[in-house]
Order: C-alpha cells, then structure tokens, then sequence
C-alpha cells in the first residue's frame, strides 16, 4: 500500500541512477519535505514574489515544476490580470499528477501543465521564470544556454528566481555543509543506509555548482542584480533581476 511516505531507499539494493519516475512521484511532497531544509518557506515566498512582480497580460514559468507547489503558491498570491502560469516537467508521472492537483486546486490565474523538456518550451512575455531545484538536474554543458534563452524571454524587469543545491568552493567547507544536510535528514526520519543509497543515486544525476558559477552565468547573461534571498546549509534561493 502506498502510503505517501518515501520509503524509496529503506532497503538494501542495487542502487541505479534517480529518476522522477511513478515510484518517486507517488511521495513526492513527502520526499522534498524531508530532504530539502526550508522547502515550504521558499514555495510560499516565491508565490509571494511572483505576486510582487507579475504583470497584467503576462506570463509566469514553473520550469521543473513536480507536483505543482510553486505554481499553486503562485496562484495565491498574484493578482495580476489576464496572467497564465505555465508548468513543466518532462517526467510524465509528475506531470500527470501535476495536473490533478491543478484541477483540485480551482485557480483564478489559470495554470497550463506541458509534459516536455523545459529546453523545448519556447519562453515568451514573461515577468517571472521559477526553476525550483531543477536547473542541477540539467547536464552542466546545457546550463548557460537555459539561462540565456530565460533572459531572452522575460519582459523587462522580470525576474528569475533560482533555488539550488550549492556546492561550497572548499573542501572543508563543503564537508561541514553536507554533514549538516545529513543530520537534517536523520532527524525527518531517513536512516544512514537511505541516505547513502539516495546520494549514490544521485551522484551522476545532480550535479552542483557554487554560488559563484551561478552569480557569473547569470550575469554574463545580462542580469543585472543576483539577489540570494535563502540560505540553509547547502541550499539557496536567488531572485534575478532583468534591467
Ligand atoms: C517544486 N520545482 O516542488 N525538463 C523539464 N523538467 C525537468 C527536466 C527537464 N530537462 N529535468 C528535470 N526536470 C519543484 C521541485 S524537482 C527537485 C523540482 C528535486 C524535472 C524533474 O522531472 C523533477 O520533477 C524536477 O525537475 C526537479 O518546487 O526533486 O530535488
């Protein structure tokens, strides 16, 4: 029976690389609430941002959207009109769930959910671009190019607001930040065996950059202010300001 709870990595297995596949949508919400320091406080503030800075007749983007949440935390707070969220993911079990909570959730700014690559999805008219913890799952190569291609498509004064996990720039560092994280996710109830077999599983899959990479791709691609507005050990959140 499925209960909710993620129990992906309880047992001792022969560990693949992760994918978002129906196992991993179905504990989802369970999932990111346990393993990411902060989640429901940086969902609900980028639903306040995207109210802050959303334009009448405008578009706002959920690259990587899961399940939903920031598009449904962005549909509380904006008030702007005529206004249409756009939500994609191009893992079919998460889209499809995506969809469901959509259409429990009765927006007043209507949310559209795409199933495809979020490279393929052509970026237009927009005032906020969200990439909640997805641009680490996008192979390094492939990154500046998102991020230009996000800056060409928002409107000016859009913003981009990016959440990643970081990777500090020393070693020592770096250390200290991952024992923190692990100790977060002991104390939600995941065991040393699950930890490790989960960070096996995402070895080749995600894959960080520091603050720095991040802060200069962003600004080689014509931002004009990186704001890092959350930090919890290794994980942050920037807003990105087109001039
Ligand atoms: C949240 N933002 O709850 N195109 C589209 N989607 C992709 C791609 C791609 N190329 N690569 C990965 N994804 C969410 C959490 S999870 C983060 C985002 C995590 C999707 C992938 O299928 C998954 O649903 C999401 O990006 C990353 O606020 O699990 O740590």
């Amino acid at each position: 029976m499925n209960t909710g709870k993620d129990a992906i990595y309880s047992q001792p297995q022969q560990v693949g690389a992760f994918t978002f596949d129906q196992n991993v949508a179905e504990v989802f919400p369970d999932m990111i609430q346990r393993s990411v320091p902060g989640y429901s406080t940086i969902v609900d503030a980028i639903g306040q941002l995207c109210g802050r800075h959303a334009k009448d007749n405008s578009r706002i983007y959920d690259l990587g959207c899961s399940l939903g949440a920031v598009s449904l935390a962005a549909s509380k707070y904006v008030q702007a009109q005529n206004s249409q969220i756009i939500a994609i993911d191009n893992s079919e079990a998460m889209a499809k769930r995506c969809e469901l909570h959509v259409q429990a959730f009765k927006s007043t700014t209507p949310i559209k959910v795409i199933c495809d690559d979020l490279q393929n999805v052509e970026i237009k008219n927009a005032s906020c671009v969200v990439m909640n913890f997805t641009l680490q799952f996008i192979p390094p190569e492939q990154r500046k190019a998102i991020i230009e291609k996000i800056y060409a498509g928002l409107d000016q004064g859009g913003i981009l607001i990016l959440s990643e996990k970081l990777k500090h720039d020393t070693e020592q560092g770096n250390e200290l930040l991952i024992d923190l994280h692990h100790e977060f996710k002991r104390r939600n109830g995941y065991s040393d065996l699950e930890i490790s077999q989960k960070r096996t599983a995402l070895e080749d899959v995600m894959r960080t950059d520091t603050f720095e990479q991040h802060q200069s791709r962003l600004t080689s691609a014509g931002f004009i202010d990186v704001i890092r507005w959350f930090t919890c050990f290794n994980f942050a959140s920037m807003v990105a300001i087109k001039g």
